[in-house]
């Protein structure tokens, strides 16, 4: 047994010293932050979507509007970039903004939540706005939509029609 005791501790000697020249070698090197690199399905899992509906527009031809939360729990910045719906041609992210004393809508491109944070979409400020409604919704009714974040896989969430409508 013992020469094997011995052999066991030379190869460990060995690559102790071997251990030991590559750290010295790379003592000039800084440190590199590691980032944890997580699945697409894991962070979009920590992206929480909550108090979801839809004011329908009162007049036929005119945009929708939609209101969500949105809660970031990743350690990075999340950033919505698109939402789409089979019920609307085209859905854009909208905020207010104070234009010479009015208020007016904007597209953005995106919206950006902090970790940690949590992004309101509600009327006179962020806000979904539906354009093109292809068939009927009534108050109550429940549709597909679809959340696209940067660098993420996309989000199915459920539109519901509120029960206070666009005047
Ligand atoms: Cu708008």
């Amino acid at each position: 047994m013992k020469p094997i005791i011995v052999a066991i501790i030379c190869v460990f000697l060995v690559l102790g010293i071997v251990i030991m020249q590559s750290n010295s070698s790379g003592g000039d090197v800084k440190p590199e932050k590691v980032k944890m690199e997580k699945p697409n399905n894991a962070v979009i899992e920590s992206v929480g979507i909550s108090g979801i509906w839809v004011r329908l527009a009162l007049l036929e031809g005119r945009p929708s509007a939609a209101y969500l939360k949105i809660t970031n729990f990743n350690a990075d910045n999340i950033t919505l970039i698109s939402v789409t719906s089979e019920k609307f041609d085209r859905i854009e992210i909208h905020t207010h903004l104070m234009e010479e004393g009015v208020m007016k809508m904007r597209e953005i491109d995106e919206l950006i939540v902090k970790p940690n944070e949590t992004v309101e979409l509600k009327p006179g400020g962020y806000h979904l706005m539906l354009f093109g409604l292809k068939d009927k919704l009534e108050k109550g009714d429940k549709f597909p939509m679809t959340l696209k974040f940067k660098g993420l896989e996309e989000k199915q969430i459920e539109g519901i029609v509120g029960q206070e409508n666009l005047k």
